[in-house]
């Protein structure tokens, strides 16, 4: 019996979701297929815009930022409030998409959703508390104080694998900083794009704003190369690979406009003597194995004490040879399929190179499902077990392989945790505080987001999100992220009928 959807049943589900949350499939149908990793087959024919549609497209933009700068961001704010109640709405609809053209298991697909409606929250509140600062001035009768002002056009270029909740964290926060969006989302999932933008497009139409505000342009790379290159484009948030970052960011910064870039990850986890063996080894493998290792942030590495490595591998291997792979939509799956056949042939090219650099498979690997539908590719997480750091371990491979490598001293962990050139995750299992403290502390990892106690992956919208090194810098999502969106202007305003100058010059006319 087959345990794989049929291709028609997945098309009609698309189909009914992306229409129960508002999207008039006619009105985008045309030539370009999409198509589901779960069984490989095409679930959606639609109409991808040209590159030169793309000027037309942030024009309009620039039209409607022309008001929205000017509405005041609590009542902007009254717009992301209404988003994300249609997002709780259509919850369930939005994650079947992404669950489809993705292939992320029912749960995460949910929890996309769910961080997508936690941002609009967060954004709504933030609405309120858009804070400049005071300073106190040198010069009497003299205010000094920052503005924040809407900064214009946001681009947003966003990948498969978190099909919405990225575009959402950019949206949520660039609409109540004042700031239109049009957003590239990933060729591969066209539908999930479409069905998210038709619920904000509906919350749009009841508050009476202008469409404009959020567009989606379809498309391939080179619609993507005509949004970073467009001048009407005042920030571009991009996520994917270095190799993408590495061209964004020289065309966005030759025309003087502001990237944000989240770009590759390679995060590891140490794992010292004293750690809770049982929960370091659940961390590990939702972050390893957990959607099918297609996160930026991916544990790809433990670093574990030599006087554990043997127990940790083998606990890791013992969970990895019992993990459901398989549909991601039936009850009880936690790993669904790669995204396509280029994935798998990285994942294979990669514990080649691992074998071939000294590297010893533990568990996994194999491909799993394959007699059922030939166009899916289903493989089993891979550990390998790693005599010592080598250069195989500094690509990202978007695919679950896990490398193991021993450490003997806490600052030989560190050093290894810091010696990839991405910089996004990392976590530290022990039950030592100071070793807890020091990993967390600037002779530390040199990551964006540093945990304790837990793995890599999973963070919350409340933080800013992002790393150092080539994942690029940038940091969207919670905290202060805000800041990128908007333009800050110094203020120095003079009440005293005296004109006093600042660092004691003398101008006298
Ligand atoms: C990504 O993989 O691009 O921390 C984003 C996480 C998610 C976001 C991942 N909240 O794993």
């Amino acid at each position: 019996m087959a345990t794989l959807p049929a291709a028609e049943d997945l098309k009609v589900r698309a189909d009914q979701a992306a229409r129960a949350c508002g999207v008039d499939l006619t009105a985008y149908r045309g030539e370009k297929e999409g198509r589901s990793p779960i069984n490989g087959a095409v679930v959606s024919t639609l109409a991808w815009s040209e590159p030169d549609a793309v000027g037309e497209t942030v024009r309009r933009a620039r039209a409607a930022f022309a008001t929205w700068r000017s509405v005041p961001a609590p009542v902007r704010g009254a717009l992301v409030k209404r988003f994300g109640e249609l997002l709780t709405e259509h919850k369930a609809d939005l994650a079947t998409l992404v669950s489809i053209e993705a292939g992320k298991v029912t749960s995460e697909a949910l929890g996309e959703v769910q961080e997508m409606i936690d941002i609009c929250d967060f954004a709504v509140g933030l609405s309120r508390q858009l804070y400049g600062r005071t300073m106190a001035s040198e010069r009497p009768g003299h205010r000094l104080m920052e503005t924040w002002h809407p900064l214009g056009v946001v681009g947003v270029v966003s990948a498969f694998n978190f099909p919405v909740a990225v575009w959402s964290w950019n949206t949520a926060i660039a609409l109540v900083c004042g700031d239109p969006v049009v957003w590239k989302p990933s060729e591969k999932t066209p539908l999930c794009a479409l069905a998210a933008d038709a619920l904000l497009q509906r919350a749009i139409a009841e508050q009476g704003l202008s469409a404009d505000l959020s567009q989606v342009v379809l498309g391939g790379p080179e619609v993507g190369e005509a949004l970073v290159a467009d001048r009407g484009v005042a920030l571009l948030s991009a996520t994917g690979s270095t190799r993408m970052g590495r061209a964004v960011g020289p065309v966005v910064a030759d025309r003087f406009g502001r990237s944000l870039l989240e770009l590759g990850g390679n995060n590891a986890a140490v794992i010292a003597p004293s750690a809770d063996l049982a929960l370091a080894t659940r961390g590990i493998v939702f972050s390893a194995a957990g959607t099918a290792g297609q996160r930026c942030t991916t544990m790809r590495r433990v670093i574990a004490h030599s006087s554990i490595v043997d127990e940790v591998t083998e606990r890791v291997a013992a969970a990895y040879r019992n993990l459901p792979v398989g549909d991601p939509m039936s009850e009880g799956t936690l790993v669904g399929p790669l995204l396509d056949e280029r994935s798998y042939e990285a994942f294979v090219a990669a514990i080649e190179a691992a074998k071939a650099a000294g590297g010893e498979v533990v568990a996994g690997g194999e491909r799993e499902l394959a007699d059922e539908a030939e166009g899916a590719y289903y493989v089993r997480p891979v550990v390998i077990r790693m005599p010592e750091q080598s250069e195989v371990m500094h690509t990202e491979t978007f695919a679950p392989i896990l490398y193991v490598l021993p450490y003997e001293s806490f600052a030989e962990a560190i050093e290894l945790n810091n010696a990839v050139p991405q910089g996004l995750s990392s976590s530290v299992f022990t039950q030592d505080q100071a070793e807890a403290e020091l990993f967390c502390s600037a002779e530390g990892s040199d990551c964006g987001i540093v945990n304790v106690n837990i793995g890599t992956s999973g963070a919350e919208i409340g933080g800013a999100f992002g790393g150092e090194k080539e994942t690029g810098g940038g940091r969207e999502s919670g905290s202060d992220a805000w800041r990128a969106y908007m333009r800050r202007a110094t203020n120095t305003i003079n009440y005293s009928g005296e004109l006093p100058l600042a660092q004691g010059v003398t101008f006298d006319i």
